[in-house]
């Protein structure tokens, strides 16, 4: 069985990402079928319960404020929409629900009450349910992990150093905080990245580094391929080669042997035979929903069908790790601190980011 190491070095990674295809393929896939069941997907549906309008300033995302996108802003989801929403995922043969909001940070008051009523909700559809919200604060947690929340996802992105080529208005120690804070929870961790926005290979592995250095692992990571949106800093980026998703994902299963590895953003760029060699590779999760949170994604009857004819299984809920309960918000123990924790402001310049933001939108 392979141990779970924690000393990953980005030398050990990149002689283990830059192997011949078949060497890699199957050493991953050997650790793969020592860890999990080969034939079982875990299918996540994604849910954007706040789009938009959001003060940060990351390259790649078409929900910054500052950026001249298509995307329009939404108020948050009711209680009973998100109900609706999740409803129909299960049906759709979905164990998860991923909320997420384009948010900077957790606030404490009326809106996070809501979140925490959705994710009693859901937990109550037996459903697993994650949050993607931005920072939080370990009173945050807490109260998320009261309220029946089973994972939380907050992103590296990248390596620690290129991530200050991509975003200036806060730092990798606020995300590695942010993590830290669920873990003194029961809440998972969900903590991936993003390829395929002008990094190099070597920052592919420090990402990795810095995700394996973590103890625990993250229980789920999710890779996801950029989806260049216009109007963003990163518009122009070429779509990630099908061999990069494949050494990134299986290189991931190496490192984490244990954790779900989910293949998130991108899937539309991808064939289905990409895909095919992805799962072969140690991917054991999708995101699913024919949207992302604002960007397409392939039809829930595609990906069901793609199942059918590679002979997958989608995940039942909570088959690792036992569901958590929910506590009502009359019987909480945790009361909102009205925290205002000083994450960071950077605030370097970051060339493309700001001429993005001051080019105004193309008129078309
Ligand atoms: N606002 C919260 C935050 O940033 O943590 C949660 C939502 S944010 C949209 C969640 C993740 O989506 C990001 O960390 C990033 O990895 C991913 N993401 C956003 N835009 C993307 C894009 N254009 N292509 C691929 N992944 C993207
Ligand atoms: C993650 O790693 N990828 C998802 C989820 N976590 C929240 C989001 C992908 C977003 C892609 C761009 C969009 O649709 O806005
Ligand atoms: Fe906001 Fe999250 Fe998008 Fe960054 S990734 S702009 S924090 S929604």
């Amino acid at each position: 069985m392979s141990e779970v190491r924690h000393n990953w070095t980005k030398e050990e990674i990149l002689e283990i990402y830059n192997r011949p295809m078949m060497d890699l393929l199957y050493d991953a896939a050997k650790i793969h079928r020592e860890q999990h069941d080969p034939n079982v997907v875990q299918v996540s549906t994604l849910l954007s319960i706040k789009t938009g309008g959001c003060s940060e300033d990351c390259g790649y995302c078409p929900q910054a404020a500052r950026y001249h996108t298509d995307v329009e802003g939404n108020d948050l989801m009711t209680v009973n929409q998100v109900k609706a929403q999740a409803l129909r995922a299960k049906e759709g043969g979905s164990s998860r629900v991923c909320m997420g909001a384009a948010w900077r940070n957790v606030k404490d008051g009326p809106e996070f009450d809501q979140v925490l009523d959705m994710v009693r909700t859901i937990n109550k559809l037996d459903m697993e349910v994650c949050c993607t919200l931005g920072m939080v604060t370990e009173n945050q947690a807490q109260r998320l992990a009261e309220a029946g929340l089973y994972a939380y996802n907050h992103n590296l992105d990248s390596s620690e150093e290129y991530y200050k080529e991509v975003i200036s208005t806060r730092g990798y120690q606020d995300r590695l905080d942010t993590i830290d804070n669920v873990r003194k929870t029961n809440v998972t961790v969900c903590s991936g990245g993003i390829i395929g926005m002008g990094e190099n290979i070597e920052d592919r592995a420090g990402m990795l580094v810095a995700l394996s250095t973590l103890n625990p692992q993250p229980e789920s990571t999710p890779i996801n391929a950029l989806v260049a949106v216009e109007g963003t800093p990163l518009e122009d980026q070429k779509p990630v080669e099908i061999w990069d998703m494949i050494r990134m994902v299986a290189t991931t299963r190496i490192v984490l042997p244990e954790t779900q590895v989910r293949l998130s953003a991108g899937r539309t760029q991808m064939s289905r035979e990409g895909q095919a060699m992805c799962f072969f590779a140690g991917a054991n999760s999708i995101f699913a929903g024919d949207k992302l949170l604002t960007t397409p994604n392939p039809d829930v009857d595609e990906d069901m069908k793609m199942f059918k004819s590679l002979g997958l299984n989608p995940q039942k809920p909570f088959t690792k790790k036992v569901q958590p309960q929910t506590v009502e918000a009359k019987d909480s123990q945790f009361e909102a601190l009205g925290e205002k924790p000083k994450w960071t402001r950077p605030e370097h310049k970051i060339d493309r980011n700001e001429a993005a933001k001051a080019k105004g939108k193309l008129v078309k």
